[in-house]
């Protein structure tokens, strides 16, 4: 390992031989899990590179950044408009993890019935393994399920820069007043931890920079409605992954960059499944880096997965800002009708996202959605069931997961996921 990392690493207070335990899990569940697919986009030598410096390279950009005076904000939501952060020259970073850490730690201040997702947050802290929370000069918690809002609460005591965003809970005219003065709220923290004025300039500048990475990751998705598909779900969900933390110029160019070798193998049918296989939409709860378990399992199974109805997916990233306004308030607007938008569970009611999991389903060409809930989300588990009701009613295959980062579920999972793949056949 490069001593330069180890220096750096043990520069932001990361215990080293913790991390270099996760390094090496992490290295070896992406050589089984990624590295061991066929007929792989060459395009995705990018992203491989982009894990194997997830903790390097990538903390060093960050350092260096922070070096010449720019602020690095963590966030665990998709709330958090990355166009003023970016307006108020500082940088955002996705936080939230998809494995289990120092959970003996974890649940002396948790609840043992916490998601996994909330969990790992804690044990990434508590372990002393995740740079980019201690590279952070501001973390940015939101109100959004009672798990996170409650466990904020907590976290406060263990880090010194917790920033609470309130975000409301029904879409009422009352709602997104409650949105636009927590984004102005916002804007005037962001300005104050970096002595940048956000303007209508920076701003514009701001939201360019975000719906081009949207944009690119919406051409992604759109090349995966062909038959065969020509990239896995997999793949798939790694750029979605890395969108949270790569710098965005960057992953806007190498997922275009990707994009134009999918166009190619869908003109000559190349894919990365046969054709016919059958094809999935996942629905539910974000998959942070490096939850691959369901998506592995599914695709082993001989099944495809076509789209992802979820934050690491296309309801985090659909939609892009109305550029066109020329004053602060114009754009401010614009930014909140964009995220006023997201359908997340936490909302009620919250019909726009089963109209939109039946909109990905046939858009997407799938034969069947997998509904993916972590155990103790009461969110997507309380809306997994009328979610089911109305999908099954419409004739849609519908197969309800509810499981955790352990491994211990595998072997129920597979059964259960073969038979449905069975069933779509
Ligand atoms: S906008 S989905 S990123 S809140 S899995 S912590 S909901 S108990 S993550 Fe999310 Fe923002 Fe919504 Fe998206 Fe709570 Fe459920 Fe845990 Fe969750």
């Amino acid at each position: 390992m490069n001593d330069d990392y180890k220096k750096m690493w043990g520069g932001l207070g990361l215990d080293l031989q913790a991390h270099d335990m996760l390094l090496e899990v992490l290295g070896k569940a992406y050589r089984d899990i990624y590295l061991a697919q066929k007929d792989r986009p060459e395009g995705m030598g990018y992203f491989d590179f982009v894990m194997s410096e997830v903790h390097g390279l990538r903390i060093k950009e960050l350092m260096n950044e922070k070096e010449a005076g720019r602020k690095i904000i963590g966030s665990y939501c998709v709330f958090v408009p990355e166009e003023i952060i970016l307006a108020g020259n500082a940088t955002l970073v996705g936080l939230c993890a998809g494995a289990d850490f120092a959970m003996e730690e974890v649940e002396k201040l948790l609840p043992r019935n916490t998601c996994a997702l909330i969990k790992s947050t804690f044990g990434f802290k508590l372990g002393k393994v995740c740079p980019y929370l201690e590279v952070s000069d501001m973390i940015v918690g939101e109100n959004t399920c009672d798990g996170k809002k409650k466990a904020y609460e907590s976290l406060n005591d263990i880090v010194s820069n917790l920033y609470v965003m309130d975000i409301p809970q029904m879409k009422t005219d009352l709602g997104r007043s409650l949105l636009k003065a927590e984004y102005y709220r916002f804007k005037e923290t962001i300005e104050n931890l970096t002595g940048v004025a956000v303007d209508a300039a920076n701003l514009k500048k701001g939201i360019e920079i975000v719906n081009n990475k949207r944009k690119a990751v919406h051409r992604l998705s759109k090349l995966r409605k062909a038959d065969p598909a020509p990239i896995s779900g997999l793949d798939a969900l790694l750029a979605n992954q890395v969108f949270f933390y790569d710098n965005p110029a960057r992953f806007t160019e190498s997922v275009n960059k990707i994009c134009d070798e999918l166009e190619s193998r869908v003109e000559k049918k190349a894919g990365a499944f046969p054709e016919g296989a059958p094809r999935i939409l996942m629905s539910g709860c974000p998959m942070a880096v490096p939850n691959w378990k369901l998506p592995w399992i599914v695709e082993t199974a001989g099944a495809v997965i076509v789209g992802e109805e979820s934050c690491v997916g296309e309801r985090g990233t659909r939609n892009l800002i109305d550029n066109s306004g020329n004053t602060m308030d114009e754009l401010m607007e614009a930014i909140v009708d964009r995220y006023f938008n997201i359908d997340c569970a936490i909302f009620t009611p919250n019909p726009d996202r089963l109209n939109h999991i039946i909109e990905m389903y046939e858009e997407y060409g799938a034969d069947g959605v997998i509904h993916y809930g972590l155990q103790f989300c009461q969110p997507y588990l309380m809306e997994s069931i009328p979610v089911e009701k109305a999908l099954e009613k419409r004739n849609i295959p519908t197969l309800r997961i509810e499981t955790d980062y352990s491994m211990e579920d595998i072997g129920q999972l597979k059964t259960r996921v073969e038979a449905f793949v069975e069933i779509l056949k």
